[in-house]
C-alpha cells in the first residue's frame, strides 16, 4: 500500500510523514523556553507511539526521527514543577511504570527511531533519547548531555540508570549519574551515549534520515567495559563509588547517590534488572524532604535569573585595584568573555593579578587558543585608559573612604553614558561613598566573595540614592558573568557577612571557653555546612574577621585569644597559622572528641546564623525570606538540602 501522508498535532508534539515514509516527530512544549516531559507530553506520546506501532505493522512508516522544535535544545528532562504533586507516593510509582512501559514500546518498535539532539538533553530527555535506537548530536558549544537529577535529590527514573549503563558501561554511566555533570557532545560520543556527531544543527535532519534509511543501530558497551559490573569487580567498583560520593555528600543529607549505588550493587551486571529496580528505589527519594528542598533551591536560583534589565549588554569592564579581590574579579570577567582593563598604581602591582588570571584560565579552559584569548582579554592599564570605554567600572581598592571618594570623583566625568559605576566595598556605607558624586544615584555596590571563581553569589548593594534602573543593570551584569545576583540594602555586613559573623564569633567564644575546635567544626559539617566555623574563620583570615566583627558592632576583647592571634600575625590559612596550623592549604586537625549527638551540636552552632537571617528579613535588608534563603545558600554554602536557614527553621531542622 502506498504510504498515506500523516499529520498529527498535539499540544506538545507534531508528527508528520514525508514521501519517503519517514516520520518526523517534533517536541515543542507550549509556553516554556525549554522542552520538558510533562505528564501531558508523556500521555500524548503514548497515543503517538500507538500510531507508530500500527503504521509500522502496516508498513506505512519506515522510521521515526525525534527532534526538538525549540532553539534552546532537545529536552531538559521531566517537568520539575509537577514533582511536588508527584511526590505523593500513591501516584508516583504508577506514573513511572507508565513511562517505563512507553519507553520500552519505543525500543520495541520494529522500525528505527533516531533522536537528533541539539542544546540541552538532560534527565528524562536523555532517557527518551536512550530509548531510541540511534542518537545524532550537534557537536557545538551549546550541546549539553547528562543526568542532573542528583542535584534534585533523585536519580534518573525513566529507565536511564540501566540504559546509560547499557550504552556507556557501568563505570562511566554511574560516574555521570552520581556527579550530575553535563557532557559536551564529543564526550558523550566518546562514552557511547551518542552515536554520531554533526557540526551544525541544520545537518541533524539529514544525518538522522540517513541513519533511519540505513537501519543503523547504536552499539552497546563491550565486554571490556561491562566487566566492571560483574562478579567481584562490581564490589570493587561499588567501594570506589562510595568513596567518591562520601567526599562530597553525607548519606543522611543526600541519600540519592547512595541509593543509586545500592541499586547498582544489586543489578550492576544486568541493565534490564537495573531498570526494573529503579522505580522502587526512586519513589521514596522523590518524596523526601531533601528532594523537596533541592527543588526549592532550583526554582529560587532560577528566579534570580529573572532579575536584571532585559537586553543590557556588557562588553568592556574596567577594574580599579589589582589586589586579591580586584584582580580576581577582573580575571573572572575576562574568563567569561569580557574585555577587561585592570588598573593599579604600577605594573608591579598588576602583574601578580595577571599571573593568577592565567592560572585560572588554564584551569577552566580546555584549549590553548581559548586560554590565549582570555589572556589577551585581560589587559594591564596603569593609566586608566579603559575607563571611558567601559560598560562597567568596578572599584576594589583598600577599604578607605577618602581614597574611594577621590577615585570616584575622578571617574564620573570620564564614564560612558549609561555605564555601571560600582564599588566592591564590604564595609563602608554606600551612601557615604556616593555622597561626593555629582550623581549619587549612579553608584551601586557589587559585592563579590573570596574566592571569586568559586562563590556564585554577588550581592547587588542598593543605596538610598539608587533607582531600579541602576540595580537592574547591576543584576544583569552579574548574570552576564555567570554569577547569581541577590539585591541587598546598603547596611553593615549586607546579607552574608551579617549572618556569618555571629555564627563564627559564637564558635570562637566556645573555643576560648575550652570547647574543642575540631569538635565544633565536625558538628557544623555534620549539620550540613561545607566547612566548620573555626576553619572558616581561618580561611577568611583572622584580621579580616576581626575587622568585620568590629564594624558590625561585635565586641572582641583585646585579651581574647582571637585578638591575640591577630596581634601575633597568626592570621589563619594565609599566614600558615591561626586557630589551626596550616600546611599546603590544609588545616592540621587533631582528633574529634567523642560526642553523643554531633548533629544536635551543629544545630546549636548555626542557631545564631539562622536567627540573624530572620533579623535581616525583618529589617528589609533583603526583599523576603526566599531571598535570604537562596542568598545564604549561595554565599555561605548553608546546607542546600535544608532549603536555606529560614526553611530549615520552619521545618524544625534548625
Ligand atoms: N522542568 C521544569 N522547568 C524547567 C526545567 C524542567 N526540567 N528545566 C528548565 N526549566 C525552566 C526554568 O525553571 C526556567 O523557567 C526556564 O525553563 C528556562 O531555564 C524521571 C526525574 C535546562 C540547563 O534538572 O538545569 O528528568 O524561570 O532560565 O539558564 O529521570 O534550566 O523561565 O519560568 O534556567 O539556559 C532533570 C533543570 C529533571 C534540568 C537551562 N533536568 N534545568 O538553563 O535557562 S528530573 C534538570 C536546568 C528528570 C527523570 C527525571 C536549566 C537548563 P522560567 P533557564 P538556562
Amino acid at each position: 500500500m502506498a504510504p498515506q501522508p500523516q499529520l498529527t498535532e498535539t499540544k506538545n508534539w507534531n508528527f508528520h510523514t514525508d514521501v519517503e515514509g519517514l516520520g518526523w516527530l517534533t517536541i515543542n512544549t507550549p509556553n516554556s523556553p525549554v522542552n520538558t516531559l510533562s505528564r501531558e507530553a508523556i500521555m500524548e506520546l503514548e497515543t503517538l507511539v500507538a500510531r507508530f506501532e500500527d503504521l509500522a505493522n502496516s508498513r506505512e512508516l519506515v522510521g521515526v526521527i525525534l527532534l526538538s522544535g525549540k532553539d534552546s535544545g532537545f529536552i531538559a528532562g521531566a517537568d520539575i514543577s509537577e514533582f511536588d504533586a508527584m511526590s505523593d507516593f500513591s501516584v508516583l510509582p504508577e506514573a513511572l511504570k507508565r513511562t517505563h512501559a512507553l519507553f520500552q514500546r519505543i525500543e520495541n518498535l520494529k522500525i528505527p527511531v533516531v533522536a537528533g539532539i541539539h542544546g540541552f538533553a538532560l534527565g528524562g530527555g536523555l532517557e527518551l533519547a536512550l530509548a531510541c535506537h540511534y542518537r545524532v548530536a550537534v557537536n557545538d558549544d551549546k550541546t549539553r548531555i547528562g543526568f542532573p537529577e542528583v542535584n534534585l535529590g533523585i536519580f534518573p527514573g525513566f529507565g536511564g540508570t540501566g540504559r546509560s549503563i547499557r550504552q556507556a558501561g557501568p563505570v562511566d554511566a554511574m560516574s555521570i549519574m552520581l556527579s550530575g555533570r553535563l557532557l559536551r557532545a564529543g564526550a558523550a560520543r566518546g562514552l557511547g551515549l551518542v552515536d554520531k556527531l554533526v557540526r551544525h544543527r541544520d545537518m541533524l535532519r539529514w544525518e538522522a534520515r540517513k541513519a533511519v534509511l540505513q537501519h543503523r543501530k547504536s552499539k552497546h558497551a563491550g565486554l571490556f567495559k561491562r566487566v566492571m559490573g560483574m562478579g567481584p569487580l562490581r564490589g570493587y567498583a561499588v567501594s570506589k563509588m562510595q568513596e567518591q560520593v562520601a567526599k562530597k555528600a553525607r548519606k543522611e543529607h543526600y541519600p540519592a547517590p547512595y541509593a543509586l549505588i545500592d541499586l547498582f550493587e544489586k543489578h550492576g551486571d544486568d541493565w534490564q534488572a537495573m531498570i526494573g529496580g529503579e522505580i522502587d528505589a526512586f519513589a521514596p527519594l522523590m518524596g523526601s524532604d531533601t528532594a523537596s528542598n533541592l527543588r526549592r533551591v532550583f526554582f529560587l536560583s532560577e528566579g534570580l535569573k529573572k532579575q536584571g534589565t532585559k537586553g543590557a549588554k556588557f562588553a568592556r569592564v574596567h577594574v580599579i585595584g589589582a589586589g586579591v579581590m580586584g584582580g580576581d574579579i577582573a580575571a573572572w570577567c575576562a574568563l567569561r568573555g569580557m574585555a577587561v582593563t585592570l588598573q593599579d598604581l604600577d605594573m608591579d602591582r598588576i602583574k601578580p593579578a595577571l599571573d593568577r588570571g592565567k592560572k585560572l584560565f588554564r584551569k577552566r579552559l580546555k584549549k590553548k587558543f581559548e586560554v590565549d584569548a582570555a589572556v589577551a582579554r585581560l589587559e594591564a592599564d596603569p593609566a586608566g585608559k579603559g575607563v571611558s570605554r567601559a560598560d562597567v567600572v568596578i572599584e576594589a581598592v583598600v577599604e578607605n573612604l577618602e581614597i574611594k571618594r577621590k577615585i570616584f570623583a575622578g571617574l564620573e566625568d570620564k564614564l560612558k553614558p549609561g555605564a555601571i559605576l560600582a564599588t566592591n566595598t564590604s564595609s563602608i556605607e554606600l551612601e557615604r561613598i556616593a555622597e561626593g558624586l555629582k550623581d549619587p544615584a549612579r553608584l551601586i555596590g557589587l559585592h563579590f566573595f573570596n574566592p571569586v571563581a568559586q562563590l556564585p553569589l554577588v550581592e547587588i548593594i542598593r543605596s538610598t540614592f539608587n533607582n531600579d534602573a541602576e540595580i537592574g543593570k547591576g543584576a544583569a551584569f552579574a548574570l552576564a558573568i555567570g554569577k547569581s545576583p541577590v539585591v541587598v540594602k546598603s547596611a553593615p555586613g549586607f546579607l552574608v557577612n551579617r549572618v556569618l559573623m555571629p555564627y563564627m564569633l559564637d564558635a570562637v567564644q566556645r573555643v576560648e571557653a575550652g570547647e574543642s575546635k575540631e569538635l565544633l567544626d565536625a558538628a557544623a559539617v555534620a549539620f550540613g555546612m561545607p566547612m566548620g566555623p573555626i576553619e572558616l574563620m581561618d580561611t577568611v583570615g583572622l584580621d579580616v574577621g576581626l575587622s568585620v566583627a568590629t564594624e558590625l558592632g561585635h565586641e572582641v576583647p583585646e585579651r581574647s585569644k582571637f585578638s591575640k592571634l591577630v596581634t601575633a600575625k597568626k592570621l589563619g590559612r594565609k599566614s600558615g597559622e591561626g586557630f589551626y596550623k596550616w600546611v599546603d592549604g590544609k588545616a592540621q586537625k587533631g582528633p574529634v572528641p567523642d560526642h553523643k549527638d554531633l548533629a544536635e551540636l551543629g544545630r546549636a552552632l548555626v542557631k545564631p546564623l539562622v536567627d540573624m537571617s530572620k533579623v535581616v528579613v525583618s529589617e528589609g535588608v533583603v526583599a523576603n525570606g526566599d531571598m535570604a534563603d537562596i542568598g545564604v545558600i549561595m554565599g555561605t554554602g548553608f546546607a542546600p538540602f535544608l532549603g536555606g536557614p529560614l526553611q530549615a527553621r520552619k521545618d524544625g531542622k534548625a
